[in-house]
């Protein structure tokens, strides 16, 4: 199955809203297939966001994301990059559409709750910069028949 990586940011954890927003992800019927506790710091976010260091609200993102320690984990299941996308929703929480999790839980471009992968590519990619092989668990949930078909497993 598609794995895709997230990162519960720094607005979650001072929020409260861990349990809410896994949830969500856990509800859909997505395994958790790594998660841990861990600090960000410059040299893995300026890899992370590479696309955006030249952008001037880069030294608040940065702070921003240091602010306390993140929770990043792997979602894994059918098609897992664009079904998180649709369920994180639009980059600003003020436009994103209700029943998204940024639309739902926030009220900030900056401080958007959850960062999640863009493409089956970054997603990869990302996965190998914030886990070990051996963080990263292959067991079947034991509902998997009832959240897919034969065929689509
Ligand atoms: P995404 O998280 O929806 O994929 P990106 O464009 O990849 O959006 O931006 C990464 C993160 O940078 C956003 O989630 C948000 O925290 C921050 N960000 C993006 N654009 C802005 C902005 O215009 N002002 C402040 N922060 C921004
Ligand atoms: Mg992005």
């Amino acid at each position: 199955m598609e794995q895709t990586f997230i990162i519960l940011k720094p607005s979650t954890i001072s929020r409260s809203l861990v349990g809410d927003v896994l949830m969500r992800f856990q509800r859909k019927g997505l395994r958790i297939a790594g998660i841990k506790m861990m600090r960000l710091n410059e040299e893995i976010l300026r890899e992370h966001y590479a696309h955006l260091v030249d952008r001037p609200f880069f030294p608040t993102l940065l702070k921003s994301m240091m602010a306390t320690p993140v929770i990043v984990a792997v979602l894994a299941g059918k098609e897992a990059v664009a079904v998180v996308r649709a369920l994180t929703g639009a980059t600003n929480c003020r436009v994103a559409a209700p029943g998204t999790i940024r639309g739902d839980f926030g009220m900030s471009g900056q401080e958007n709750i959850i960062h999640a992968s863009d493409s089956v590519e970054n997603a990869a990619i990302e996965v190998a910069r914030f886990f070990k092989p051996e963080e990263i668990f292959d067991y079947e949930l034991p509902t998997v028949a009832s959240i897919y078909a034969p065929d689509e497993r």
